[in-house]
C-alpha cells in the first residue's frame, strides 16, 4: 500500500490565519497546499487597491512580515507616510515604504487588465513562496460593517475607528456578482484531498466573505475531505482583533461553541484550545468532532505542531467517514 502525502485547502483571513497557513506550508509539500484568502477587507485608498489579507499571507509565508503588528513588512521605513502628513493627506492607514511597492505595482497591473489571481500568483513566486495563494474571487467584494450610525467600509471601521462602533451586521458588496477565483474549484475537487482547514480567523469578517461568493460554500460541502475549523476564540477571548466584542454586540455568546455553531453543518471537526476544556461536549452535541490542544501560536514550532495536529485530526475524520 502506498501512503499519499496529505493535500489541503486552507481558508484564511489576516494575522491569526496566516500563522496556521505558515505552519501548514512548512508541513506539507508545496504542491499539496492551496490557501484561499479573504478579499472582503480590500479597499481603494490613495488611488491604490489594498489587499490586506493577501499581503499578510504573502509576507508571512515569504518570511518578510512585520511580526509585531502581523500586517505590513518587517524592517519598514515610513518616509511616504511622513511626506503624506506634510501635504495634509490621509495617514490613518499606515503604508510603509516597502509595502507601498506592492500596492502601486498591483494597482498598475489591475488597471492594465490583469486579474488579482494572476498578480497574486506572480508576486508570491517572485517572493519565493511555493504553495498557491488564491484570492476568493477576482471580482471585487467589499465588506461593509453595519452600525447604529450607518454603514462603514471595513477598513474605516477596523483601522480608522479602531473597531469602536457597535456592530449590528455585515454586508458583502459585490458578492452576488462574484465567482470563485480560477483554481479554487480544482483545488477543492478530487478524491486525493485530505483536509479543508478553516484557519483561526474571524468567522464574520474573514471567513463569511469567502462563503458569500456564490458557489464557494457548496464546493466546500461537496469536497471529499473533512472540513476542520480552528477556533479563533480561546478562553472566551479573541487572541487578536474584535471577534469577541463583535459576537457580544451581535447577541451571541462570545465563546468557541458559538463559533462552531456559526459554521454549522459545514464542519466535520473543530479544534478547541485546551483552556476551553468543558466546551467540548457542547461542540460534540452539534454533531462535530473535537480536537483539544494548545492553539496559541507564538513560535514557529507552535505553528508547525498545530498544523501537524490539525492534519492528523482531519485524516482520522476522513478514515472514519470512509469506514
Ligand atoms: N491595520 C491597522 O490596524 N492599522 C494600519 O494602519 C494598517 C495598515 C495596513 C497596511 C497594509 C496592510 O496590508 C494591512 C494594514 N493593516 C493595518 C491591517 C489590515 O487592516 C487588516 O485588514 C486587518 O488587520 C484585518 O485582517
Amino acid at each position: 500500500m502506498t501512503t499519499q502525502a496529505p493535500r489541503c485547502v486552507a481558508l484564511s483571513g489576516g494575522v491569526g490565519g496566516a500563522k496556521l497557513a505558515l505552519g501548514l506550508a512548512r508541513t506539507l509539500l508545496p504542491e499539496d497546499l492551496t490557501i484561499i484568502a479573504n478579499t472582503g477587507d480590500d479597499f481603494e485608498h490613495l488611488g491604490l487597491t489594498i489587499c490586506p489579507d493577501i499581503d499578510t499571507l504573502t509576507y508571512t509565508l515569504a518570511g518578510i512580515s512585520n511580526t509585531e503588528t502581523g500586517w505590513g513588512r518587517g524592517g519598514e521605513t515610513w518616509q511616504f507616510m511622513a511626506s503624506m502628513e506634510a501635504l495634509g493627506g490621509e495617514t490613518w492607514f499606515q503604508l510603509g515604504d516597502r509595502d507601498l511597492a506592492t500596492h502601486v505595482e498591483r494597482s498598475r497591473r489591475l488597471a492594465s487588465g490583469e486579474t488579482l489571481t494572476g498578480i497574486t500568483g506572480d508576486f508570491r513566486q517572485r517572493l519565493g513562496i511555493e504553495p498557491k495563494i488564491l484570492p476568493m474571487s477576482d471580482t471585487p467584494v467589499r465588506t461593509i460593517v453595519e452600525t447604529p450610525d450607518g454603514p462603514l467600509p471595513f477598513q474605516h471601521y477596523f483601522v480608522r475607528e479602531q473597531c469602536a462602533p457597535v456592530v449590528t451586521g455585515f454586508r458583502f458588496d459585490g458578492a452576488a456578482d462574484a465567482h470563485p477565483a480560477p483554481g479554487i474549484a480544482e483545488a477543492l475537487a478530487g478524491d486525493d484531498l485530505s483536509a479543508v482547514v478553516i484557519c483561526p480567523s474571524n468567522p464574520f469578517i474573514s471567513i463569511d466573505p469567502i462563503f458569500a461568493v456564490p458557489g464557494l460554500r457548496d464546493m466546500l460541502t461537496a469536497a471529499k475531505a473533512p472540513v476542520v475549523a480552528v477556533s479563533p476564540i480561546v478562553g472566551g477571548k479573541a487572541l487578536k482583533g474584535p471577534t469577541a466584542k463583535m459576537m457580544t454586540e451581535l447577541g451571541l455568546d462570545s465563546d468557541a461553541v458559538a463559533v462552531a455553531r456559526h459554521y454549522g453543518d459545514l464542519l466535520d471537526g473543530f479544534v478547541l484550545d485546551s483552556s476551553d476544556a468543558g466546551s467540548d461536549d457542547a461542540v460534540r452535541s452539534l454533531g462535530v468532532d473535537v480536537l483539544m490542544t494548545d492553539t496559541i501560536m507564538k513560535t514557529l514550532a507552535d505553528k508547525e505542531r498545530l498544523a501537524r495536529e490539525v492534519l492528523t485530526f482531519a485524516e482520522k475524520l476522513g478514515n472514519s467517514s470512509h469506514g
